[in-house]
């Protein structure tokens, strides 16, 4: 029986040092010490033998479980470490990688520019308005002195959304609204939105952007237009600038002009003001840069908008926002702007 218990025990150790999982451990503890196992099923047989052989026996059966036992344990804890090992090689973290970066969001260069215009009329009292884009034809032409078969309509090529009603073409019609919601004055607001006109090329979008802006008051005169676009152009060109007023029709203002103001581009290269304009792309040579319409608004407008006051005068402007963004930042091409395209868009952020 001893024999037997030897025979079983070596085995037992044998096949515990070469198991090469925690499963295969434990598969050997039941094969070996469990209640049905190799030495449980030997010690069975004890009755059967001499009692003086017993304690021996049962010494031996002991010191076996015992090995057993330890073997078990250290190839348990072997197993173990080998698998936390692995599993730290695995997962192991490389802190010397550089770290991902998330892509910085940014508003569009439209939006900036038009926050930018906002903001400085603001400082002169100007309050937002804003109106639908889908404009009654009334409002965007009739209200605002461009009656049917007008030759002024040509200006605008109109994009129809259904009979009396069009895409509104300029921002002129928030002015009528927002006269004629107010019913009192004095107003003077500054509407920004997009405007859409059948226009396609490097400087024309069927979609833009316009700001306009109207003071309506007593005594509100033309020197007060010049003062406050004089303001505006230097807060967004640049202190030395200066702007010129150049005759100009529009059917909503009387007298109505054309706004310039003086090359920012050819400044900047002289450092002076004064400097060779030929070679200047942004002025073309003549040192002024057309950016606005503007005039005293047209007496007309106040009839239309309930105004009975017959002293009542005002000045309006409008500007297209992508013109501006376009001098200011350089840009060649209006599309750009409208493409998405990231590698162009990160640039003004
Ligand atoms: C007007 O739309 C007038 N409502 C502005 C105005 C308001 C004048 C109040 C007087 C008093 P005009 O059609 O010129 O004016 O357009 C104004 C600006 O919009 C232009 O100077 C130009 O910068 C811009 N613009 C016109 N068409 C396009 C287009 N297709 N794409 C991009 N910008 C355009």
């Amino acid at each position: 029986m001893l024999e037997k218990l030897d025979a079983i025990g070596a085995q037992a150790l044998k096949e515990v040092e070469a198991a090469s999982s925690l499963e295969i451990v434990e598969q050997a503890r039941i094969a070996y010490l469990g209640k049905k196992g190799a030495l449980s099923e030997v010690l069975k047989g004890l009755g059967a033998t001499d009692p003086s052989e017993r304690p021996r026996i049962g010494a031996a059966a002991n010191e076996w479980k015992r090995k057993i036992e330890e073997a078990l344990e250290a190839r348990k804890s072997g197993l173990e470490s080998l698998e936390l090992e692995k599993r730290l090689r695995e997962e192991r973290i490389d802190i010397s990688l550089p770290s991902r970066q998330p892509h910085k969001g940014a508003l569009h260069p439209i939006t900036q520019v038009t926050r930018r215009i906002v903001q400085t009329f603001a400082r002169l009292g100007f309050d937002v308005t804003t109106g639908p884009e889908v404009e009654t034809e009334f409002l965007n032409f009739e209200a605002v002195n461009i009656p049917k078969d007008h030759p002024a309509r040509d200006m605008q090529d109109t994009f129809f959304a259904g009979p009396g009603v069009v895409l509104r073409t300029h921002t002129s019609p928030v002015q009528m609204r927002a006269m004629r919601e107010m019913g009192k004055w004095p107003v003077r607001i500054l509407c920004p939105g997009a405007v859409y006109r059948c226009d396609d090329d490097a400087t024309h979008s069927p979609m833009f952007h316009q700001v306009e802006g109207l003071w309506v008051d007593h005594g509100v005169k033309m020197s007060h237009l010049k003062g406050t676009l004089e303001f505006f152009a230097r807060e967004l060109f640049g202190s030395g600038s200066q702007i010129r007023l150049r005759p100009s029709y529009f059917p909503f203002v009387e007298p109505g002009a054309e706004v310039d103001v003086s090359c920012f581009n050819c400044s900047t290269q002289a450092g002076s003001g004064v400097v060779a304009r030929d070679s200047c792309r942004v002025c073309k040579g003549t040192g002024w840069i057309e950016i606005l319409g503007a005039g005293m608004v047209h007496p007309r407008l106040f009839e239309m908008a309930g105004f009975k006051d017959k002293s009542l005068t005002g000045f309006a402007f409008g500007m297209g926002v992508e013109r501006i963004a376009m001098l200011l930042h350089r840009i060649p091409d209006l599309r750009l702007m409208y493409q998405g395209d990231v590698r162009f868009l990160s640039q003004f952020s």
